[in-house]
């Protein structure tokens, strides 16, 4: 079996971490495989909603320790550069909503990836854990940039510097994640989400997520100036036209994603 599989049905693709028996931590070949699955994800039109998740009982480990040592391992350098920051960078770049659901255990790069998906949901035995500390190295994938953004400094410091085991309950409670189902109801409930997600104006969702993007470090009067642009820009798509014709009509609307 492929570390990582794609399934496309009704405009959602998802995508699941394949290497149960190793808690689907990473090794290259499934970092770059990765990569490949978000790019063809990125322009496949008929995609209106990826969902990242885990096959088995982890949603990911993080990086495959034993790579580490084998043979010919990849360097730091590469791990970084050529496996982690692509795979992130490709997500917050995605120009079409991304859902993490957290189906178990989220650690090291693992929960890194896990964050910057647009929408992060996890089933209530899920778990979170900034592992780097515990054997040396620094919250990568991102970590140190978006958990004291979605946390606080406070917090973030202390679970980077712990590296304690954050439920999801608890990671719901702090807004590191959107929201925390139960076991019985993780599946149905992911499921209408992205199907929602699916449905909806994807421009506008791209250029909301354009926006976001740019607010962690635009200055107020910058990200009015943005949203002047890219509100002009939503408002050119026929998905606008139907929103507000439906609306006046008293009607479903049909979005086409364009
Ligand atoms: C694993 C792993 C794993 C290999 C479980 N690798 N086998 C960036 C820069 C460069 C280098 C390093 O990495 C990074 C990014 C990072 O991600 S650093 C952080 C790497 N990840 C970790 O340190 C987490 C290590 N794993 C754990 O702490 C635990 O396994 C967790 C808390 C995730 C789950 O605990 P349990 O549910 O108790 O499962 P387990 O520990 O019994 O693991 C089950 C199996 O999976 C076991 O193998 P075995 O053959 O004994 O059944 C583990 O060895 C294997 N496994 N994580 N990362």
């Amino acid at each position: 079996m492929a570390p990582v599989l794609l399934s496309v049905s009704n405009g959602v693709a998802t995508i699941t971490l394949n290497r149960p028996d190793k808690l689907n931590a990473f090794n290259r070949e499934m970092a770059l495989l990765l990569q490949n699955l978000l790019d063809q994800c990125h322009t496949d039109i008929a995609i209106r909603c990826v969902l990242l998740t885990g096959a088995g009982k982890a949603f990911c480990a993080g990086q495959d320790l034993a790579e580490l040592v084998g043979e010919n391992p990849p360097s730091m350098q590469q791990i970084l550069s050529e496996h982690y920051n692509p795979i992130v960078t490709r997500i917050r770049q995605m120009p079409k909503p991304v859902v993490a659901a957290i189906n178990g255990v989220a650690a090291g790069a693992g929960a890194n990836i896990a964050l910057c998906a647009d929408i992060v949901v996890a089933t209530e035995t899920a778990s979170f854990i900034q592992a780097f500390s515990k054997i040396g190295l620094i919250p990568d994938s991102g970590g140190t940039y978006l958990l004291p953004r979605l946390i606080g400094w406070q917090k973030a410091s202390a679970l980077a510097m712990l590296g304690d085991k954050v439920s999801a309950a608890e990671a719901e409670k702090m807004g590191m994640i959107y929201k925390c189902f139960t076991q019985e109801d993780f599946e149905s409930s992911i499921q209408k989400m992205a199907t929602q997600l699916a449905q909806m104006p994807t421009q506008g969702l791209a250029l909301t997520k354009q926006a976001l993007n740019a607010s962690f470090t635009n200055t107020y009067e910058a990200q009015l100036a943005l949203e002047d642009v890219l509100q002009q820009q939503a408002a050119q798509t026929q998905d606008y036209n139907e929103g507000v014709q439906a609306f006046l009509e008293k009607r479903l609307p049909t979005f086409k994603g364009y």
